[in-house]
Parts: structure tokens; C-alpha cells; sequence
């Protein structure tokens, strides 16, 4: 009996939580359209929520895909795995590392994030805004998903 109003009392005070959070839960990507993927890659790298990707954030969202804080790069295992754990499909992540790796060396690095700017940046005015960010993603999704 006091195992079951223990257990009752712990319900009651992690429900609330749980539903608070579930709002802002990502559903599997796998699951969604590459747009909708597009948009809410979109809203995860602009921080400030401006609508426009800034430079700085492209580097945030690089540094939180290393594996260690200290690293300067990331090797293209470490990167498809981090994919993967966002739910993309292996082909996917190894797609994107292939695209993102501007340079060919297999390492994901500053410079690789910074030519990969300008090329999200269609106009060519130096900022990457929402549209051109998802029409980018948009695309790639869709043509990492058939070449698999
Ligand atoms: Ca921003
Ligand atoms: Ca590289
Ligand atoms: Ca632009």
C-alpha cells in the first residue's frame, strides 16, 4: 500500500514535467518530409531565432557535432553517428558528411563549415537567411535519400 501512494506521489510530480516537455520533443525525422526535416534544422541552428543563420551559429552547430569540445575536426564516423542518433538514415548522414566535406580530406572542419556557408548563401549578400537555408537542406535531404 505504501509502495503504491509512494509511486502515486512520483507520478504526480514527473507528469508535469513530461507533458511540458513534450511539446518541444522532435519527432523521428525519418518520418517527416525533407522540408519539414529542412525546418527544423533550421530552428535548431538559429539560436537567436531571427530568421537569418549567422555565421556564428553555423560554427555552434559545427562545435556541437564534435565529439570532444577540444577538436578541431570531425571524422566522418563520428559525424554519420550523430546523424543517425537524430534519426536519419545511415546513407543519409554519409551523404551529407560527403557534401559538407568541401575539401575531400574525410574531416569535417572549420573551413569545410565556412565554404559550406556561401554556398547555403544563394543571393550572395553574406548572410544565409530561413529560405535559403530550407530550400538548401530541402534539396540535399532529397538527394541523399536517393542515393540510396
Ligand atoms: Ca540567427
Ligand atoms: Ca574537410
Ligand atoms: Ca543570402
Amino acid at each position: 500500500m505504501e509502495i503504491m501512494k509512494f509511486l502515486g506521489i512520483l507520478l504526480i510530480s514527473v507528469l508535469p514535467l513530461t507533458l511540458t516537455q513534450l511539446p518541444t520533443q522532435l519527432p523521428a525525422l525519418s518520418s517527416l518530409p525533407n522540408f519539414q526535416v529542412a525546418n527544423l534544422t533550421f530552428r535548431v541552428i538559429d539560436r537567436n531565432n531571427n530568421g537569418i543563420m549567422e555565421l556564428t551559429e553555423c560554427n555552434t552547430s559545427f562545435n556541437t557535432f564534435k565529439r570532444y569540445p577540444t577538436d578541431n575536426s570531425i571524422a566522418r564516423d563520428w559525424f554519420v553517428a550523430r546523424m543517425v542518433s537524430f534519426s536519419h538514415t545511415q546513407t543519409v548522414g554519409d551523404y551529407v558528411f560527403t557534401h559538407y566535406d568541401r575539401d575531400s580530406d574525410n574531416d569535417l572542419d572549420v573551413s569545410d563549415f565556412n565554404a559550406m556557408y556561401t554556398l547555403f548563401d544563394k543571393n550572395g549578400n553574406g548572410v544565409v537567411v530561413r529560405e535559403e537555408f530550407i530550400r538548401y537542406y530541402d534539396q540535399l535531404l532529397t538527394n541523399a535519400t536517393l542515393s540510396g
